[in-house]
């Protein structure tokens, strides 16, 4: 690794050491001669966050000279994780780091562990987000973030008898020393109040009347790349009372309730809604909304008008990503800008609205879609009713022109939905406005045009396309698997994988290679040990270390069905029972680790971490059972812990229904660090079966084309003896909690219409048959090493910086700015 960075800032061990004892001296203010472990982080990030923003101050100058078209990525969600490790790697600088830290007589990897998840995001979309903004930096593509700077991020999960407890993210009460507060970089973002038209010249002018107004204030976060000089950026808003509003109610004379209005703007940035598919259509959640998306388009286009006098060319220097629909509301916050405050005429401001603008569409769940009703948004964002409701009225004519009076028809792909409550339909006004929409998978790209767009597809089939997600290799293999990361670079005699991730098909030559198997299985013994103290840590279980460790982390959600993974540990753990002392020595012992967080008011998901926490307590406790299977929640489910969990992992579980899990990402990052999967053919997993060979993983259970009818016939057929047999261990209070348990149990019988939507019952006996398969082949250590090392190899598309270029080449048409080297 070699120092890149534009810096006039030394690298040497020597000068790391001084920024480091000064920051802990004049940033911190605390003695140079005595400090502690979080001292010693918030004086290491503050000198590493120095180097950062020289990069970055250089990189924006060098794109305000070069002026490129340049993209903003904007996401109400952005899991970022640890900062500091990912940075220090990233600039090619943690060896002098580690050193310097080291002789000061402190641990790199202590120090790293001090520093709080930046946890501003539920899952996979956040997280995508995340290493998106990675790929972009290391690509050299001009793109920003732009997010919310939520105070409190996802909540911090807790277990109180094995029930989920949620508990604030006080993530900020630190301080954060990776942002920047740019307190000269605010803008005025309006809600409520009514809209005046007056009459001008045969122009009809319209002004908003805000009835509230808050102030969003930046915060930058430098984003570095790997081996390169340039250094993007994350900018968050913060929610501030603005200062005319202050005065004006400070003058009625209520000092009391002046500052309560004052807390009340400020709780708009205060916290991440932790649902991650169902919007309740809370006001707050929309006013969030509209101040990242206001807030942001008032930046780009001062940014763009500093240095152009008109718009003529702002779609070529312009490209807009809404990740998800959530911030849909941007695109009539656009119509409004150009056409109220930059007075652009109706046609020229839609004109360069559909020209910016492409979105990703990330589920195929149609309660996830988002809906507003129109009462609210009429009355918190008035404008922006009026512009919807101009923006359906064309394209009502428009279908009017192809189907003549097919009201039907006109009514389902409208905007508006009619109804009991009138609601805006935020997918359909982004389908109407974008240029582009794309899936996250091939699978879920085909399954949205046959389903939830149909319609749409039907009359602008070229705005859609897939754009397969990915994963930063850096974070998710290079850094987080230090080792694998070294014995890779070795064998493929360069690191160039760590920016071209196809190299790992180098791989594929040395499978078969005693010596090299030998290595490779060493090394993720040595990480499952780690991961084995971490379990006892967090749960006080001792697991053994020479076990199968099957790891399902995600979000809890019924069509992830963890539940087929908690019946097939009760079916495993009846098969133990019932088993003669001499079969049980045959048996192949296991470690299931399941973990992730519930959305607070998903009442089956907090029931199903309960049900894993019960059966857990029964079967880790039962001396006839000992190592042969043990089960384990791990509670706070995070980037960090992620990081430890994924390396040590030799099984991972990706067993959606068919046709619900858009992509998964988590799916690419196990099988690039050696773990192989067991799952369903549904999101990605379908790529990485061509990738890797289906014959490397264990899939089961019914394909898409089968659901439907799967579904229908649910009632009457039937399905495995083993999956009634679990629900009656269950029913029968075997793990106490029965009447607690008795919804879950309902919920997936199947004896009333409508049970069991997610088809466990059907796919149980194929999954108990691929389990079988596990077993079988784990025993088998030197094919089961050759199949983890081919897993590896054939990760390679899996790489966000592949998806990245795919965004970049077909949907922005950006192209890459990289300063010069110093
Ligand atoms: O695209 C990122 C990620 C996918 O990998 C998951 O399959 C998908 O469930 C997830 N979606 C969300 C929220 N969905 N909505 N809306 O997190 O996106």
């Amino acid at each position: 690794l070699y120092n890149l960075l534009n810096t006039y800032i030394p690298n040497d061990v020597l000068s790391i050491q001084e920024s480091i004892v000064n920051h802990v001296e004049y940033t911190i203010a605390r003695s140079r001669y005595r400090f502690d472990d979080s001292e010693a982080y918030q004086a290491t990030a503050h000198s590493v966050r120095d180097r950062l923003i020289e990069s970055w101050n250089d990189t924006q100058r060098f794109y305000r000279e070069e002026d490129p078209k340049r993209v903003y990525y904007i996401s109400m969600e952005f899991l970022t994780g640890r900062t500091l490790l990912n940075s220090i790697y990233n600039l090619g600088i943690k060896d002098a780091y580690q050193e310097a830290l080291l002789e000061l007589g402190y641990n790199l990897e202590t120090i790293v562990a001090k520093e709080r998840d930046a946890a501003l995001g539920n899952g996979g979309l956040g997280r995508l987000a995340a290493c998106f903004l990675d790929s972009m930096a290391t690509l050299d593509l001009p793109a920003w973030g732009y997010g919310i700077r939520y105070q409190y991020g996802m909540f911090r999960q807790t277990l109180v008898e094995g029930f989920q407890r949620e508990a604030p993210d006080y993530w900020l009460n630190f301080g954060n020393p990776w942002e920047i507060m740019r307190p000269n970089v605010t803008y005025t973002i309006k809600f409520y109040g009514h809209v005046s038209v007056n009459e001008d010249k045969g122009r009809t002018n319209f002004t908003w009347n805000a009835g509230e107004e808050v102030e969003a204030v930046a915060y930058d976060n430098p984003i570095p790349g790997w081996d390169t000089p340039n250094v993007n950026n994350l900018r968050l808003w913060s929610a501030l009372p603005t200062r005319e509003f202050d005065l004006e109610s400070f003058n009625t004379g209520d000092y009391i309730s002046a500052i309560l209005s004052k807390q009340r703007a400020e709780t708009l940035s205060a916290v991440l809604y932790p649902d991650d598919r169902t919007y309740q259509g809370k006001e707050l959640r929309l006013k969030q909304q509209h101040f990242l998306v206001s807030a942001t388009l008032q930046d780009i286009l001062r940014r763009y008008r500093s240095t152009h006098d008109d718009f003529d060319q702002f779609a070529d220097k312009v490209a807009l990503q809404l990740n998800d629909t959530h911030p849909t509301i941007g695109i009539p916050e656009m119509m409004r800008l150009l056409m109220d405050v930059y007075g652009l005429g109706w046609t020229k401001s839609w004109e360069i609205t559909t020209k910016v603008y492409a979105f990703t569409n990330h589920t195929v769940l149609p309660e996830a879609l988002e809906k507003w009703p129109v009462e609210l948004v009429e009355s918190l964002l008035p404008r922006h009713m009026q512009i919807i409701y101009d923006i359906n009225w064309r394209f009502l004519q428009e279908l009017r022109g192809l189907f003549g009076e097919d009201y039907a028809r006109m009514a389902k792909m409208s905007i508006i939905e009619e109804g009991d409550r009138k609601s805006v339909r935020m997918a359909h006004l982004a389908l109407v406005a974008c240029h582009t929409v794309n899936g996250v998978a091939a699978i879920h790209s085909e399954l949205i045009k046959e389903t939830i767009f149909k319609d749409f597809y039907a009359i602008m089939p070229q705005k859609f396309q897939n754009k397969t997600n990915g994963v930063t290799q850096r974070r998710w293999l290079a850094f987080c698997n230090p080792e694998l990361s070294k014995l890779i670079t070795e064998t493929l005699g360069t690191e160039a994988w760590i920016k071209q991730l196809d190299l790992l098909s180098g791989l594929r030559e040395h499978a078969d290679d005693p010596e090299f198997q030998a290595r490779w299985k060493a090394i993720k013994k040595a990480n499952k040990a780690k991961l084995a103290e971490t379990i006892l840590d967090l749960t006080g279980v001792k697991v053994s270390e020479d076990a199968l460790f099957d790891i399902q982390v995600k979000r809890i959600h019924e069509y992830k069905r963890q539940l087929l993974n908690i019946l097939s540990v009760i079916t495993r753990y009846d098969e133990i029972k019932k088993a003669s002392p001499e079969e049980r020595k045959n048996m192949v012992p296991r470690v299931v680790v399941i973990g992730g967080k519930a959305a607070p008011g998903y009442d089956l998901a907090k029931r199903i971490i309960k049900l894993v926490n019960a059966v857990g307590d029964k079967v880790n406790n039962d001396p006839e059972v000992g190592d042969l299977l043990k089960l384990i929640f791990l509670p706070d489910y995070n980037v960090s812990l992620a990081e430890r969990i994924i390396p040590a992992s030799e099984l991972s579980q990706h067993i959606s229904t068919a046709g619900t899990e858009a992509s998964g990402t988590s799916n690419m990052k196990f099988a690039m660090n050696g773990c192989l999967i067991l799952g369903t053919m549904d999101g990605a997993n379908v790529e990485i079966a061509e990738e890797i060979g289906e014959e490397n993983m264990f899939i089961f259970g019914a394909r898409t084309h089968e659901i439907n009818a799967l579904r229908a016939a649910r009632q009457t057929s039937s399905v495995d003896p083993r999956f009634h047999a679990a629900l009656k261990m269950l029913r029968d209070g075997e793990f106490g909690w029965a009447d607690f348990f008795e919804p879950i149990i309902k919920a997936v019988e199947g004896t009333t219409p409508g049970s069991d939507f997610y088809l466990l019952g059907p796919d149980y006996a194929s999954y108990l048959e691929a389990q079988q398969r596990v077993t079988d082949t784990y025993v088998q250590t030197d094919k089961w090493t050759k199949m983890s090392i081919l897993s590896v190899a054939g990760s390679g598309k899996f790489s966000s910086d592949r998806t990245i270029e795919e965004y970049a080449r077909d949907i922005w048409k950006v192209k890459p700015c990289r300063q010069p080297a110093p």
